[in-house]
């Protein structure tokens, strides 16, 4: 596994100043906006963004689509819809295990090498951040051992707790 760590770094930042092939979104249903890092990115992407949503027709939970990244450094956006937590018996862990594992194939079918996530979920969705950081690096360690086309997987850590609790789990790794 240490190969599959050495393409897994943490990053403290605003995931729209990344300079990689894809910056992932946690939108919701719509696509088209909201607060956090779905805001963040709307407007550091610019009004096309929400113009080219409009034809996308939403997104379902666990699932995620593609756009250019407009006025972003990254060439694309992932745009990825995590669950709401309910307490944690609606499917939430496997809804959001396929929110990042989804966002990861659809990066692969795009040819993307290098890939930016925020801590999807945790922030209005509501997911306890521990469990989500678990589930993030599982899914993205076993992607990455059957995935050698993706080079770089950044872990965007917008608040100070999600830091935190990354880098004591990625250091125990
Ligand atoms: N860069 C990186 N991470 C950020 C940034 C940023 N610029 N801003 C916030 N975060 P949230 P969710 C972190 O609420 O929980 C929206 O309204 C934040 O610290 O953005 O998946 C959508 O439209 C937190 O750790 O997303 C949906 O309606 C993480 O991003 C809903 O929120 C996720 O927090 C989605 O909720």
């Amino acid at each position: 596994m240490a190969e599959v760590m050495d393409r897994i770094e943490l990053v403290r930042g605003d995931i729209t100043k990344m300079e990689v092939d894809a910056i992932v979104n946690a939108a919701n249903n719509s696509l088209l906006g909201g607060g956090g890092v779905d805001g963040a990115i709307h407007r550091a992407a610019g009004p096309e963004l929400l113009e080219y949503n409009r034809k996308l027709g939403g997104c379902a939970t666990g699932d995620a689509k593609i756009t250019p990244g407009f006025r972003l450094p990254a060439k694309y956006i992932i745009h990825t819809v995590g669950p709401v937590w309910r307490g944690g018996k609606r499917d939430e862990d496997r809804l959001l295990e396929s929110a990042y594992r989804r966002s990861m194939e659809v990066a692969v079918e795009n040819g993307v090498r290098t890939i930016a996530f925020p801590n999807i979920s945790t922030g209005v969705y509501g997911f306890p951040k521990e469990r989500a950081a678990d589930i993030a690096i599982r899914t993205v360690k076993e992607f990455l051992a059957n995935h050698p086309e993706i080079e770089k997987v950044y872990f965007v850590a917008y608040d100070l707790q999600n830091y935190e609790i990354y880098s004591r789990k990625l250091s125990q790794e």
